[in-house]
């Protein structure tokens, strides 16, 4: 469907337009078109905009990502469908490896993320039919089955737009996990190392543009990123910044702006 531009909620139409395509391509299942709903009523109480909250999760996020060793971004069909081209970026960007880990596990839908990624510019993709070879403990879920070049030896591990116990598990068996996620109450938002709580639609291309800007300087200054951010006040301020906005609407008797 052609959104006018006009239209007051044009760009969140568009992206719910990109997912219903990827849904009706068999990329994203219907939990993901629900996923999005979650997603957006966040995004409309923190005001639809990167905040300079985000910003600073957003600086700390690409200094953990270029001081790991072997950092993998994790894919699932959402994010597959909406942040192609900046999941590849990104990975070139911190020299880090890209893996398909789905909730909702089909040898169809792994193989089609595979092919968007590729099409995107990605050179390997991980985590495919049975290259998906290891189990990590801690895992009930089909998120369980890993690639052992990828997410199995990881030290950090980029998981944007998520089910609630996958960052604990993976914080369990010691990796450093980086979530993106609108909503900064969820078990994701709460357990990961860094959160960026924002849209990933806008939070991608600016860690693209972060670590690119970070990445020739030296480990000390990333470290010095890494030591001055707290997530925990991070997220505190996040909901205070909801709060905020929802005692000056009420102020102005109910009305947005
Ligand atoms: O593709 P699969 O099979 O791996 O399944 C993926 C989904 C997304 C279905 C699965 O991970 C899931 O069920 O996720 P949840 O538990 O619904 O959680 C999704 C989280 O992502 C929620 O906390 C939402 O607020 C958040 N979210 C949704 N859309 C966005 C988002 N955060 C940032 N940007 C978005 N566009």
């Amino acid at each position: 469907m052609k959104i006018p531009s006009s239209h007051p909620r044009a760009e969140s139409l568009r992206i719910r337009e990109i997912l219903k395509k990827g849904f009706d391509e068999g990329i994203v299942i219907a939990q993901g078109l629900i996923a999005q709903g979650r997603g957006e009523t966040f995004d409309y109480l923190i005001g639809e905009r990167t905040t300079p909250i985000a910003i600073s999760s957003i600086r700390a996020a690409a200094a953990y990502l270029l001081i790991a060793k072997r950092p993998v971004i994790s894919v699932n069909g959402n994010i597959a469908v909406l942040s192609p081209k900046e999941i590849v970026e990104l990975a070139n960007s911190i020299g880090g490896k890209i893996e398909v880990n789905l909730f909702h596990r089909s040898a169809k839908r792994e193989l089609l993320i595979k092919k968007r990624l590729l099409i995107n510019g990605a050179k390997d993709v991980l985590g495919v039919g049975n290259s998906a070879s290891a189990n990590l403990s801690g895992f009930e879920s089909h998120r369980r089955k890993v690639d052992p070049r990828g997410i199995l030896v990881a030290d950090t591990v980029l998981v944007p737009l998520e089910d609630g116990d996958r960052t604990l598990n993976l914080r369990k068996v010691g990796k450093l996990v980086i979530a993106i996620d609108l909503n900064p109450l969820s078990r994701t938002a709460q357990t990961a190392t860094v959160t960026i709580v924002d849209n990933v639609v806008r939070a991608m291309p600016l860690l693209v543009k972060e670590t690119n800007s970070l990445k020739n300087e030296s480990i000390d200054k990333l470290e010095r990123i890494v030591k001055e951010f707290d997530n925990k006040s991070n997220l505190q301020k996040c909901i205070s910044h909801i709060s905020k906005r929802l005692v000056q609407i009420s102020a102005s008797n109910g009305v947005l702006k």
